[in-house]
């Protein structure tokens, strides 16, 4: 693409004025973890989902198949079913089709990814019952949309599954259910899945995995930084680093400088020299207590009336109601 093509793209603008701003960081280098998701990315995090030391997605499968019914028994009739991230769909597919046998259901999966939305349509047409309209926007953007549409007596049902919330710092994620609140009115109800804390070790491998699945999904951003933005990034240079940071209670994904190195990233008109040992902090995956997401939705205007807990993999699925009443931000 030539430069003048690439000025047109804000999303590319974006991507470039955050690399360049994330790498000339003084003290801890860093990427933001959304770029993770490219095509090849995405597909990279598809296979995570199913390695042996992974247990979050099925864990987050398990409890909704087995509980969409009761789900289903804290929802008043008409209900609009809305999802931050379209993911796949697959986890999805129970809760809609439980709805779809009691109602015709309307579903927004919300997501920034028009490739990431298709594929959730393409997963979930076969549903008789159920009306899928997907929504290219931001979280909180695609939801003001949905709750524009709805029509009086309907409930909104917000789905944020899969500890997406555990890509937040602690501070945003408390933040950012407060401003999902802020969209909702009394009654509606938010579906948070949330990873729960558990064995060190156990963490180290889901995500340093024997077969560097995830190495490459981490390694990846490099690449794509070369693809989109004309780097020179040798990934071979760089090593894959998972570590648990007590203190805060979350696994970090960094990429290790293997040597000393200089890297030119043209499209953000940017050089940047890594010493040796010198890592760049590609993303956090907070670990939960149960009564830390208790009192989280409790601040944010949301009581948590059931928490399902997998007996395989320390995961949470937890079903929150707004309440009357929004409290202030901290
Ligand atoms: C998407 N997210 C919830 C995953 C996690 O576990 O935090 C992302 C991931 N990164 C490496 N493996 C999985």
């Amino acid at each position: 693409m030539a430069p003048s093509q690439v000025l047109r793209s804000p999303n590319l603008m974006a991507f470039a004025a955050q690399v360049r701003e994330g790498l000339s960081k003084h003290g801890q280098k860093e990427l933001p973890s959304i770029y993770l998701y490219d095509q090849i990315g995405s597909a990279l995090f598809e296979v995570i989902t199913l390695l042996p030391e992974y247990g979050l997605t099925r864990a987050d499968e398990r409890l909704i198949q087995r509980y969409a019914p009761d789900i289903l028994e804290h929802l008043s009739p008409s209900v609009l079913v809305a999802e931050l991230g379209s993911g796949t769909g697959r986890k999805t597919r129970w809760i809609l089709e439980a709805l779809a046998g009691r109602e015709q259901v309307t579903y927004f999966p919300i997501d920034i990814s028009p490739s990431a939305l298709e594929k959730c349509r393409q997963e979930l047409s076969g549903l008789g019952a159920v009306s899928i309209v997907g929504l290219e926007k931001s979280y909180l953007e695609g939801l003001a949309d949905v709750a524009a549409r709805r029509r009086p007596g309907q409930t909104l049902l917000v789905l944020f599954l899969g500890s997406t919330i555990g890509n937040f710092e602690r501070a945003a994620a408390q933040y950012f259910l407060h401003e999902i609140r802020q969209c909702l009115i009394p009654g509606d109800a938010l579906l948070l899945g949330t990873d729960l804390e558990k064995s060190i070790p156990d963490l180290l491998l889901a995500y340093d995995d024997p077969a560097g699945v995830t190495r490459a999904f981490n390694l990846n951003l490099l690449a794509r930084i070369n693809r989109e933005l004309g780097a020179n990034f040798v990934l071979r240079n760089f090593e894959h680093e998972a570590r648990y940071k007590k203190r805060d209670r979350r696994i970090e994904m960094h990429l290790r400088s293997r040597c000393r190195q200089t890297v030119s990233i043209p499209l953000a008109d940017f050089t940047c020299t890594f010493q040796k040992g010198e890592t760049i902090w590609t993303e956090a995956c907070h670990k939960f207590r149960l009564d830390e997401i208790r009192h989280m939705a409790q601040q944010a205007g949301f009581t948590c009336k059931t928490q399902w807990v997998d007996s395989e993999w320390a995961f949470a699925e937890n079903f929150c109601v707004a309440e009357n009443r929004v409290p202030p931000t901290a």
